[in-house]
């Protein structure tokens, strides 16, 4: 094999891998265990793109160079297999998407492999294998018997839920449903997108400004009773437990702000719907009772996070869907209020929230009492109040509100002041008499006793006194809402529910878990896979699948589905124990090998995925059957690929607006003062790179440079198949590590692919003679000590890419590598004894072309498990480095300086150097 020939060696390899089995992970780990995990990929039809390889590259050159560090590494790899494109294309094409499911994952498992990533293929999973979601399901039962003990600040079984006697009287009914608001999975209404053209329902991600995706349908926004997860319960340790972490502080901020934790009070305010309002007596029977929590009495509960402008309250809110509505609305405004309802439930919550919208509302012909003053105030019905916050009614403060102030003015509302942001502000007197808004805090005013406390001490001293009269009480508010949890959609995971029917048929309201000896419920075989014109899951179709007995009772299964996010919740824990069929993982093995020590993968997941997997994660280290608090200690975000850089040189034309008159190019300078410009494609043969900006050969017109995101519709997809044909699986993997740092996000380059092959093609004929016919060794690899300047390279290599390997530094790495490969091919002899710990530092990066001079080298087996090479500082603190000066932001000079060198020596020197000292004059 004279040339370095991939198509050749890779595969070679990749079989001896497999046969030998090499990368198999022992049960238990037998020295230092790391637990190394990407982010499962969806199998497309599409096949690998890029981005995935980014990822699985830095995650095997952790786990390879751990492996030769003596580190017991688990390293799996499977499939995210459940999700819409399986099913609209079962929909097409009436193919089942157990079948196309299949043959995505073998592709996907094939392209994977062409890559010579170091996985324990025996632990391979699919989120859609029966085996797995078996367990899933039975995860969801563990959350349906579970409730969350805010005081113990624990999940815990649901049979050690107390319930009050005056529950326990009404039977057993009463109880589940008393239950039913405590568990973590439990059903409540939500809306769903119900598009009639169609004839299915959508998911969220199918709908664009309110018309399906396909087709540009209208959508509907209809309730449906659906699964939900209350993840809200576990807020407070979501967001807490991120101190301890070890994740970029960007993604921390991602999930809290998702939390999105606020305090302040909640207050009961009385309705005055009658006459005789019995205010005196409601208040005295409060100061009683304390703050009950199911209000059953007259009163419209409300949130706010400034209980210290109570006194500027002027009238109230309430969502379109709060269950007091019709209790409010008078007959009066009854048919305003319903088309006023009407018309907000077709708008998105965030359209309803919009700043800049003009607000709407109606008078519903209710009043309540300001719990401060007895004053009477309206209750208006409006859409930027919304059902799913706090307790979905608000007290409206339009004097330091400015949705409220926005609504005041348009609806003529009383706007009273009270607070007073002090003299130093601008605005001072016009916030004082209502004419502006201000959200500043201050001195209390208008505010009987409380007058003159500052924000804060008002916000304590009223909180106190709310809580003595029983009508508020401190509370916490979460943006976080709970999980919807159900999918109208066939390629899911089955939930393992039945409702109970009665002898006609019809839901008695009972729900009864499958019993965890009768799971998994396999998904039916449907006979069409099209939608069915009604707002209710595809599974209701599987007429023989739906109803079943147990115990001589009927039943009718659950028919909605699982969300994609379910299998990817616990994968990681699976891959820990993959074929247990007792429990979903062993709890020795878990301890033994949990948390997940790096995880890897896109930013796209930074909050959703990694919020649902930590709260289960939670609830199940509550429940007993983890030992771990946390799944991911720590996370890395690669940076997205993007397509090739594309050049434009910019024109504009002569004869302003006329099309066809000549262009007219003009330099750097002038482009900056030109307000329309025209861009023409520029070939990459015709762009030139100086000063590292982009001009058209042979002029002085500077281009522009535009990366766009890779996708189909623009034509810029790079597939790696093709990468690997043309170049192989090394470079794609070098390559792709030497972009830039993983995090960053850069643009694809075919020329920078053909680079790091030619540096490959230099690491070969470093080593092996590329001339002969047989596979020989370069005249120039001799058994023989290297000198002292070899060592030293030698040495000061391996400590850098050690070094930069361990910080996923890689790219820094590899540009050490192409240092000592230029070094060593200038010298006429190169000793075994420096090629061999070369060739294994390059391994992780590059592993089949090492393991293949590894052999021609001598080695008499895999090096995956040889020691990485190791450095001794004794010949590094001679050496000089190699220090680059930037002057104004550009890299000017570099200096060769000793590795010991202090600031002091280094100004000296950068001084005395002649380029230096000509910026400095
Ligand atoms: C009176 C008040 C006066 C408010 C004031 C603010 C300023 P965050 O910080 O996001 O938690 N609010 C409460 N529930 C709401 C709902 N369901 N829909 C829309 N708005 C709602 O916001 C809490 C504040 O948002 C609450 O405090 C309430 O308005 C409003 F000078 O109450 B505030």
């Amino acid at each position: 094999m004279p040339r370095y020939n991939p198509a050749e060696i890779e595969p070679k390899w990749q079989m001896f891998w497999d046969t030998n089995a090499t990368f198999r992970t022992p049960e238990f780990p037998d020295s230092e265990k790391l637990y190394v995990l990407d982010m499962f990929p969806y199998p497309s039809g599409d096949g690998l793109h890029v981005g995935h390889p980014e990822g699985y590259t830095a995650t095997d050159i952790t786990c390879r160079f751990e492996r030769m560090r003596g580190k017991s590494v688990l390293h799996p790899m499977g499939f995210d297999s459940f999700g819409l494109p399986a099913e609209d294309y079962a929909i097409r094409t009436n193919t089942p998407p157990q079948v196309s499911t299949q043959n995505n994952i073998e592709n996907f498992t094939r392209q994977l492999k062409m890559l010579g990533f170091s996985y324990d293929w025996g632990r391979q999973l699919a989120t859609t294998d029966p085996d797995y979601y078996r367990w899933t399901q039975s995860i969801f039962l563990i959350l349906y018997d579970t409730w969350y003990d805010t005081t113990l600040e624990k999940g815990r079984p649901i049979s050690e839920l107390p319930i009050p006697s005056d529950v326990v009287v009404e039977g057993e009914k009463a109880i589940a449903e008393y239950q039913a608001d405590f568990r973590l999975a439990y059903l409540g209404e939500a809306l769903v997108n119900w598009c009639p053209a169609l004839g299915t329902v959508l998911a969220n991600e199918e709908v664009v400004n309110g018309l399906s995706e396909r087709g540009d349908h209208p959508v509907e926004r209809r309730p449906l009773k659906q699964w939900m997860m209350r993840i809200t319960a576990y807020a407070d340790r979501l967001e807490n437990d991120l101190a301890d972490l070890d994740w970029s502080p960007g993604i921390k901020k991602l999930q809290q702000d998702w939390i999105g934790r606020s305090t302040g009070a909640e207050v009961d305010f009385f309705i005055a719907t009658e006459e005789e309002s019995g205010y005196a007596k409601w208040q005295q029977e409060r100061a009683k009772k304390g703050f009950p929590r199911k209000p059953d009495e007259q009163v419209l509960r409300v949130y706010t996070t400034r209980p210290d402008t109570l006194f500027g309250a002027t009238y109230m809110v309430i969502s379109p869907e709060h269950p007091l509505r019709e209790k409010l609305t008078s007959p009066e405004q009854a048919s305003a209020v319903e088309a006023y309802c009407q018309q907000a439930a077709a708008k998105s919550d965030r359209e309803r929230q919009e700043e800049k919208g003009k607000k709407t509302g109606v008078f519903s012909g209710a009043f309540a009492k300001n719990v401060v003053n007895s004053q009477e105030i309206p209750i208006w019905i409006a859409d930027y109040v919304l059902a799913g916050y706090g307790t979905g009614a608000i007290m409206a403060v339009p004097a330091h509100d400015t949705r409220d102030f926005q609504f005041a003015t348009t609806f003529d509302l009383p706007i009273v002041a009270v607070v007073d942001p002090g003299k130093k502000v601008e605005d001072q007197q016009a916030i004082l008499k209502g004419e502006k808004c201000s959200s500043l805090e201050g001195t209390a005013c208008q505010s009987g006793k409380y007058n003159g406390l500052s924000t804060d001490e008002m916000k304590t001293e009223i909180v106190s006194d709310l809580t003595k009269s029983g009508c508020g009480k401190k509370a916490v508010n979460y943006k976080l809402r709970d999980w919807l949890f159900s999918r109208q959609r066939f390629w899911g995971e089955p939930f393992p529910i039945l409702h109970e029917l009665d002898t006609d048929g019809n839901p008695t309201g009972i729900i009864r878990p499958v019993p965890e000896k009768d799971l998994p419920v396999l998904l039916p075989k449907l006979n069409d896979y099209k939608p069915h014109g009604k707002p209710e899951p595809p599974l209701n179709k599987a007429t023989d699948w739906v109803e079943v007995e147990l115990d001589g009772k009927r039943y009718k299964r659950e028919t909605n589905t699982m969300p994609q996010w379910a299998g990817s919740c616990w994968y990681y824990l699976r891959f820990i124990d993959p074929r247990n069929s007792k429990a979903l993982v062993d709890r020795e093995k878990e301890k033994a090998w949990m948390p997940v020590d790096l995880y890897i993968g896109g930013a796209e997941h930074a909050v959703l995925h990694l919020l649902y997997a930590r709260f289960w994660h939670k609830a199940l280290f509550d429940r007993g059957i983890l030992t771990t608090n946390e799944p991911f200690h720590r996370l890395v975000n690669q940076g997205m690929i993007l397509g090739e850089t594309e050049y434009y040189l910019p024109y504009e034309h002569s004869v302003t607006g006329e099309a066809d008159s000549p262009k007219i190019y003009f330099s750097a300078e002038e482009r900056g003062t030109k307000t329309e410009v025209h861009l023409e494609p520029v070939s990459e043969e015709e762009v030139e790179i100086k000063e590292g900006k982009p001009y058209k050969k042979g002029t002085d017109y500077l281009l522009v440079a535009k990366a766009e995101k890779m996708s189909k519709s623009r034509g810029n997809v790079i597939n790696p198949d093709v990468i690997v044909k043309n170049y192989g699986a090394d470079s794609l993997r070098l390559y792709e590590m030497f972009m830039g740092p993983l995090e960053a996000t850069k643009p694809w380059s075919m020329a920078g692919v053909k680079g790091v092959r030619g540096f490959l093609d230099r690491v070969w004929r470093l080593i092996m003679d590329s001339d002969s016919e047989t596979n020989k060794l370069h005249q120039s690899v001799v058994d023989s000590q290297p000198t002292e300047e070899q060592t030293r390279v030698l040495h000061k290599t391996i400590k850098i890419v050690t070094a930069d390997t361990e910080s996923l530094n890689f790219n820094t790495a590899i540009s050490r590598m192409m240092e000592f490969v230029n070094f060593f091919t200038k010298a006429d002899s190169r000793p075994i004894s420096v090629l061999k710990p070369f060739v294994l530092l390059i391994s992780p990066y590059a592993p089949h072309i090492a393991e293949e001079l590894w052999e021609a080298l001598g080695g008499k087996t895999t090096l995956a498990y040889e020691p990485w090479p190791t450095f001794d500082e004794k010949y590094l603190t001679e050496s000089t480095v190699d220090i680059p000066v930037q002057i104004n932001g550009k890299m000017r000079t570099k200096l060769s300086l000793s590795a010991e060198a202090t600031v002091e020596e280094m100004e000296l020197t950068a001084r005395r150097d002649g380029k230096v000292a000509s910026y400095l004059e």
